[in-house]
């Protein structure tokens, strides 16, 4: 059983063990349950105390149980709620470090709430695209007020219990204790001083009014109007908890549930709860067990002073790490020293930022033309210039200097880390770091495993991605690794339904109006269409065979590279970024069509999002197939974070899973006949054909 149960003096105490956040479960529910039954038939108690072991009070349901039936099995945590308050002696939550979800609903059917400062309370329920299923829309409302209570449970967001204890009238927290070390000794005592306290008091027979009722809800819903595009929870939030305002408490728990039940088997709950999972499940490396020992990393070194180079550094900053920068010339170290001040500044001045923090993270910063100062460095990131000699260049001079054991890491986005590690005696400490740019910004970081790569240089650099604030996935050594290895056929097809018909606006809108915050030639405009130009002319090199529309080449043959030649697909007014649509670039398209001998043909939405979404879906099957990303969910990671694959659709495989892959593969077996398009690679890869032909899913 998940909770364990122990009487002190005439105390009976419940302790919530289910780690590592003491998910309610159906055991640790039936647990409670059983410490209830017990507490009550035992005539030498004369209170209870719930509290949780470890490292959390509760982190409410227990989400891997989510789509199982343990999930709704009784009892279910409405059950567990009904016992509580149906107790014949005073139950006491002892609540300290994480109090959320189902964990506070929890708390909230106790008759008393002891609360430790420092605890994390939430309802993040919304961020799993549903709402608090157990009460928490009811009860937290009548404890905080409306407004505190509507603000948490469509935030999601978490506040910390002393912040809760301040709050004007709260009837949330009975009592708030010195701190967590005498929290277990001062529930007791509490316990022991209400034993008798008759009646007990029930949240539910609060009252639940909000001075303005109508006008306030109507503010609310027009307020999370703006926040919820693509979500419906946000705004099913507003109306359970109106329903705590308006009708009685037995019916007010009746509409949540209503809710609650049909916001769960939403799509865009699926996709949350999908990522939620695939998050987290991505630091996992299948053959590096959690517990590898890791590389102790104090000090870290950054080559390269650029925009990279910068970015990169400030993670690590950021995170109290001291960094060494090295540039060849002096003039190259200060532009980069200015680059990373004035993004600090900015942050600063926009109250991000508090100046004592700014002053401290720079003083953490030291530079250098000299590469033996990097010796001690315990990490080196090197984000010099895309070209093997450079790096060649590079590691050569790492391996003479840096101390055995250092961790030796490109940024490289494209090139072999195998032949990069091949250019020191020690392949085995050299691993890929692609970082995303902004690399300050961008959350994604893909961990490129070289052959020889050390396990734990491994289970060390997925900390130091967790300490940094990255998520991090796993890619074996390919061209463009994951992310950029399916972002170039999704551009391919871009190119394609130029020629056949489209213009880039009509691309663009298509895709945006699926999820993506920009369409392929907007994203073009804002990367530098001279990026891809430079990769197209590799491969024209590398894979004759390899069929690409010319009209990006034809683009940037008059120099519109985008927003930073001030036109691109689009126009662009300078210090603006909304893309203009350009008559004369349009016409570039109809003409190279002509000269194709191309007709053009009216394309729907509906084929631009899957010609563009499929061909995602394709190579990402051969990428998984070929073990470059060791399971589906981490493409799916990869893509929502950082390519801007739209959330509510949980990434291209859990949305091709929505689909069908049969219909799926029913498309590209259609794109297939395009004579305009590329008939070899819409050939499903052989997983989708295999699991297409098992009626299964991407697990
Ligand atoms: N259920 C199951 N596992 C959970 C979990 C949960 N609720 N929360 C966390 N974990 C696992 C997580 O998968 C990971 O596992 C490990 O704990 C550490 O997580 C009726 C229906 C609690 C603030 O949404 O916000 O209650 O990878 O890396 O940074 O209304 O986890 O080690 O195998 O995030 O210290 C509502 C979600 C559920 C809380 C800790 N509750 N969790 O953060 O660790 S719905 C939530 C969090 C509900 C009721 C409804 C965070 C955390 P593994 P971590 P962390």
């Amino acid at each position: 059983m998940t909770a364990e149960y122990k009487v002190h003096g005439n105390v009976a105490v419940i302790t919530l063990a289910n780690p590592p956040v003491n998910g309610l479960g159906l055991s640790t529910r039936q647990g409670i349950v059983d410490g209830l039954e017990k507490a009550n038939a035992d005539s030498a108690v004369k209170s209870i105390v719930i509290t949780g072991a470890g490292g959390a009070f509760s982190g409410g349901a227990d989400i891997k149980e989510f789509g199982t039936d343990k999930a709704m099995q009784e009892p279910n945590l409405n059950s567990v709620i009904a016992a509580i308050e149906n107790s014949d002696k005073p139950v006491v939550a002892a609540i300290h470090s994480v109090a959320m979800g189902g964990g506070l609903e929890l708390a909230l059917g106790c008759h008393y709430r002891v609360a430790a400062p420092g605890c994390s309370v939430a309802l993040p329920e919304v961020k799993l695209g549903i709402l608090p299923g157990a009460g928490g829309t009811q009860r937290l409302p009548r404890v905080l007020g409306v407004e505190p209570a509507l603000n948490m449970i469509v935030s999601g967001e978490a506040i910390k219990s002393e912040m809760l204890a301040m709050l004007p009238g709260q009837k949330l927290f009975d009592k708030l204790v010195a701190s967590p070390e005498v929290l277990a000794a001062e529930a007791l005592a509490f316990a022991q001083s209400v034993a008798d306290v008759r009646p007990m008091p029930l949240v539910r027979n609060l009252p639940c009014k909000h001075p303005q009722g109508d006008a306030y809800f109507q503010f609310a819903r027009n307020m999370v109007k703006g926040m919820s595009k693509n979500f419906p929870a946000p705004a099913k939030c507003v109306d359970a908890v109106e329903a705590a305002t308006k009708k009685k408490f037995a019916d007010g728990l009746a509409t949540e549930r209503e809710i609650f039940i049909n916001l769960m088997w939403t799509a865009e709950s699926r996709s949350l709860r999908h990522l939620f999972l695939a998050e987290r499940a991505a630091s996992k490396i299948p053959d590096v067990p959690s517990d590898t020992p890791k590389r102790d990393i104090k000090a870290v070194a950054v080559i390269g002073a650029g925009t990279m180079g910068g970015g990169i550094a400030m993670n690590f900053l950021n995170a109290g790490i001291p960094v060494k920068m090295l540039e060849m010339k002096q003039e190259a170290l200060d532009r980069g020293l200015a680059t990373i001040r004035k993004n600090y500044e900015a942050q600063v001045k926009k109250g991000k930022l508090k100046q004592d923090k700014y002053e401290q993270r720079m003083a953490l910063l030291s530079t250098t033309l000299d590469y033996a100062d990097l010796k001690d460095a315990d990490l080196v990131i090197e984000a010099v210039f895309e070209e093997i000699g450079v790096k060649e260049a590079v590691f050569k001079q790492l391996d003479a200097v840096m101390k055995p054991g250092a961790i030796l890491a490109s940024n490289t986005s494209t090139l072999d880390v195998n032949k990069i590690a091949a250019f020191t005696q020690r392949p085995q400490d050299v691993v890929g770091l692609h970082f995303f740019s902004p690399a300050n910004v961008m959350k994604l970081l893909e961990v490129v495993r070289g052959d020889k790569t050390a396990k734990d240089v491994m289970a060390t650099v997925m900390a130091v991605a967790k300490k940094i604030k990255k998520v991090a996935v796993v890619s074996g050594v390919c061209d463009g690794f994951i992310g950029n290895r399916m972002i170039e056929q999704y551009g391919r097809q871009g190119g394609f339904l130029l020629d056949e018909g489209c213009t880039p606006a009509q691309v663009d809108k298509a895709i945006e109006k699926f999820g993506f915050a920009m369409g392929p030639f907007r994203m073009g405009d804002l990367a530098g269409n001279d990026i891809g130009w430079a990769i197209r002319k590799r491969r024209y090199q590398e894979k004759p065979d390899m069929k690409y529309s010319k009209t990006a080449d034809l683009l940037c043959e008059k120099g519109r590279f985008g927003q930073k030649t001030g036109a691109g697909w689009y126009d662009y007014v300078p210090g603006k970024r909304d893309a203009i649509p350009n008559a004369e670039v349009v016409q570039m398209i109809e003409e190279h069509r002509k000269s194709l001998g191309i007709t053009p043909r009216k394309i729907s939405d509906e084929e631009i999002v899957q010609r563009l979404v499929f061909a995602l879906v394709n190579e990402a099957a051969h990428i998984l197939e070929e073990g470059i990303a060791n399971k589906a969910s981490d493409i799916d990671v990869v893509y929502i974070f950082g390519y801007g694959f739209p959330v509510h659709r949980g990434g291209p495989l859990n949305y091709a899973n929505e689909v069908g892959l049969f219909n799926v593969a029913a498309a590209m077996k259609r794109f297939a006949q395009n004579p305009l398009d590329d008939a070899k690679f819409w050939q499903p890869a052989p997983l989708l054909a295999r699991l297409v032909a098992e009626g299964k899913n991407f697990q």
